[in-house]
C-alpha cells in the first residue's frame, strides 16, 4: 500500500481528540490582507474554514484588507499615511475602506468559502448594530475603537449553520458616523464579547519571536507584557499582542498568532500536537 495513504489515515485518527475536544468551540478567525496573498491562499483558508464547520466547530471569520485598501487609494489619487499601525481616516479615506473592506473583500471571503462547499454571509460591524465604536484618538480622524458588541447576530448565524464574515467598519454612537477599524482589534472585540474559545489572528510573521529571532510557542500574559517592556515586542507586533491581552482579559481562553501563509496553518493549529506559531493564554 502506498505509503502516503497510510499516513493520511493516520493523521485523521490523530487528529480525533482534537476533534472531540473542539467540537462546538467558537473561533474567531481573523485573516489579514497581507495573509490572503492569491487566490490559491484564498481558497486554501475557505477549505480550511469549511472544514472546521464541518466537523462541529463555529468559525466566526474576521478580515483586514489593507493592502486592497492602498491599492484603491492609490488608484482614486488619495494619500493614506499610518500613526502606529493606524490609518489616518478621513471622511474621503473612510467612504473607500467601507467600499472595500465591506464590499470587494468581504464578498471574495464570501465566495470562496460558498465555492468549498460552506455557506458564507458577510457582513460589517453595521449590521444589526454588531460593533459601535468612538473615535481612537482624534489624530486619526475616523477611526474608531469598540465601545459597544452585540454579537447575538453572530450567534444566530453559526447556530443556523451559516459562516459569519466580517469587515471591520464601525457604526457610531448616534448611528451616522462610519468608522474604520483595524481588523486585529475588530476581531478581538468580536472574540472577547463572544468568549470564544480560540481567536487565531493569522497573519505574515511567524509568531512572537524572542531576543534571538526564534519563536515563542507559547506565552502568558505577564511575559508578553514583559516582552512589550523591554523591547524584545516591537513594530506591528505590538498592536497584535496588545489585541491578545485584551482579548483574554475579556475572556477568551486562547489566542495563537501564527503564519497565514502557511499550508493549513488553522488545521495545523487546531488538530495536531505540534500546533502553529505562539499561543498566549493564562
Ligand atoms: C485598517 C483596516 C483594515 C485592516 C486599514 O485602514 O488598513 C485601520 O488601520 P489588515 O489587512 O488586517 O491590516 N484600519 C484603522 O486592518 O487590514
Amino acid at each position: 500500500m502506498n505509503r502516503d495513504w497510510i499516513a493520511t489515515a493516520r493523521t485523521l485518527s490523530e487528529a480525533l481528540p482534537y476533534l472531540q475536544r473542539y467540537s462546538g468551540a467558537v473561533v474567531v478567525v481573523k485573516f489579514g490582507g497581507n495573509a490572503m496573498g492569491d487566490a490559491d491562499a484564498m481558497a486554501e483558508f475557505a477549505r480550511d474554514i469549511v472544514l472546521m464547520k464541518q466537523v462541529g466547530m463555529n468559525p466566526v471569520v474576521v478580515h483586514g484588507g489593507g493592502p486592497m485598501i492602498n491599492e484603491m487609494l492609490t488608484k482614486l489619487g488619495i494619500k493614506s499615511e499610518f500613526i502606529r499601525g493606524k490609518r489616518v481616516t478621513d471622511q474621503a479615506t473612510v467612504e473607500v475602506v467601507e467600499m472595500v473592506l465591506t464590499g470587494l473583500v468581504n464578498k471574495r471571503i464570501v465566495q470562496a468559502i460558498m465555492d468549498e462547499g460552506g455557506r458564507a454571509v458577510g457582513l460589517s460591524g453595521k449590521d444589526d448594530d454588531l460593533m459601535v465604536a468612538e473615535a481612537d484618538d482624534p489624530e486619526l480622524g475616523f477611526v474608531g475603537r469598540p465601545v459597544e458588541m452585540n454579537v447575538q447576530v453572530l450567534r444566530d448565524l453559526y447556530g443556523a449553520g451559516i459562516i459569519p464574515v466580517v469587515a471591520p467598519v464601525a457604526t457610531g454612537m448616534d448611528m451616522l458616523e462610519t468608522f474604520n477599524v483595524n481588523g486585529d482589534t475588530a476581531a478581538g472585540a468580536i472574540a472577547g464579547a463572544l468568549k470564544a474559545d480560540r481567536l487565531l489572528l493569522l497573519t505574515d510573521v511567524a509568531g512572537v519571536k524572542d531576543a534571538s529571532g526564534e519563536v515563542v510557542t507559547q506565552l502568558n500574559p505577564d511575559q508578553v507584557r514583559a516582552m512589550i517592556e523591554d523591547g524584545t515586542i516591537a513594530g506591528g507586533m505590538i498592536p497584535k499582542v496588545e489585541t491578545a491581552l485584551k482579548a483574554i482579559e475579556d475572556g477568551v481562553r486562547a489566542v495563537v498568532i501564527l503564519d497565514g501563509r502557511l499550508p493549513n496553518a488553522s488545521l495545523l493549529e487546531l488538530f495536531t500536537e505540534h500546533g502553529a506559531g505562539s499561543i498566549i493564554r493564562s
